[in-house]
């Protein structure tokens, strides 16, 4: 408990309140074990730095500072961020000809949802320095591609649900057919909006976003990740095949998201690893947290069938690793996220602070 010892007293309690109340922190993380995430990195580096996690108290002790931070109104950030996305993607689709396939991209791109990927796309913009309008046509591609990507997971030859985002999925409403076009059109229309819309950022930069948003979504990315996952269905899956899914199917394109938001920011190749790293640990995070829900919540408390992993024996982090480590390992992303963090100034950085703890802390 060495490192909550050291960060507890401090004036801001966020990380210690995320580390107390979700996740006990057993082991005392190193300067060697933080630095790691600096590197360009695969995911399993993750899994492996948990279980290398020795460490001494002291290393730790001279970066209590860096996690001071700012008062912060982190829901009114997300619900100003999210007015600003909406109206954006509104503008990016306007109906037109051919009706049927317009409706239906905007039936499911407007159809809500949290908008994490485009926040966290204009917040990592923030971090480097550069104004939220720099990003916003990549902040908008990303969720268009996160939005084909949910069109294209509801189909019947995928996962065949009925629901998404609390309404119809989108071959429910417009049929298979054109649901398949939808996607397709949101993917393409992705890359355009970022080619076409993008202002004052220099080409070699767009270009760079341009190729991080075709290598998430690609047979490298989330494509990799839906196969993958699809072959496993029904056999036993190691750790290093969980984090290989989680990290191509969830993680690759919140990286992407962060990452663009960095290049479109001006940031530069350190910042934008730094940031990389960041969110290779919050997209672990949320599958972490994600297993650990669903066996220590009731179905009501999370709004959907709690204990459905157990129910079909699907390969999740408390089951592979244990419950008790499982809440370790979360503890130490959520460390590693922080520590990404604390080389940006701590004002410019509270949001992603915020999100990090957001992630760590959900109860549903
Ligand atoms: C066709 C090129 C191509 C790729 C599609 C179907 C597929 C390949 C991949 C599946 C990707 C997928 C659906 C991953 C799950 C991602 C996830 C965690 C979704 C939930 O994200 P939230 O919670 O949802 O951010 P909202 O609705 O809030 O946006």
């Amino acid at each position: 408990m060495a490192f909550l010892a050291t960060i507890s007293g401090h004036e801001n309690l966020l990380l210690s309140n995320t580390l107390n109340n979700n996740f006990t922190f057993s082991g005392k993380p190193s300067r060697q074990s933080y630095r790691f995430l600096n590197k360009k990195i695969q995911t399993s580096n993750v899994a492996n730095s948990f279980r290398a996690f020795q460490v001494k108290e002291q290393e730790i002790s001279s970066k209590k500072e860096k996690f001071i931070l700012p008062k912060f109104d982190f829901q009114e950030y997300m619900e100003m961020k999210a007015i600003k996305v909406n109206k954006a993607l509104d503008d990016a689709i306007p109906m037109q000809e051919p009706i049927k396939v317009h409706e239906a991209m905007r039936y499911s791109l407007l159809a809500g949802g949290k908008r994490i990927r485009p926040i966290l796309c204009m917040a990592a913009c923030e971090v480097v320095g550069g104004d939220e309008s720099l990003a916003i046509p990549a902040a908008c591609a990303v969720e268009m591609i996160h939005t084909m990507s949910l069109i294209h997971d509801d189909l019947p030859c995928m996962d065949n649900d009925d629901l998404r985002r609390g309404k119809p999925t989108n071959h429910k409403v417009f049929g298979e057919n054109t649901a398949v076009l939808a996607g397709d059109a949101l993917l393409s229309l992705a890359f355009e909006h970022v080619a076409t819309k993008t202002r004052n950022v220099t080409p070699q930069r767009v270009v760079q976003a341009i190729g991080e948003l075709g290598s998430a979504v690609g047979s490298g990315g989330l494509v990799a990740g839906q196969i993958v996952d699809l072959a496993s269905e029904g056999k036993q899956v190691s750790l290093t095949e969980l984090e290989y899914i989680h990290h191509h199917k969830t993680g690759k394109l919140l990286e992407a998201a962060v990452v663009c938001g960095a290049i479109m920011g001006g940031g530069n190749e350190v910042d934008v690893e730094r940031m990389r790293s960041y969110a290779r640990c919050i997209g672990l995070l949320f599958q972490v947290v994600d297993d650990i829900l669903d066996v220590t919540k009731s179905s009501d408390e999370l709004g959907k069938t709690a204990g459905k992993d157990l129910m079909t024996d699907k390969a999740t982090y408390p089951k592979l690793m244990g419950l008790e480590k499982a809440r370790q390992f979360a503890g130490e992303l959520v460390a590693k996220a922080m520590d990404e963090l604390s080389y940006f100034d701590a004002a410019k950085a509270a949001p992603l602070y915020h999100f990090a703890n957001y992630i760590a802390r959900r109860q549903n």
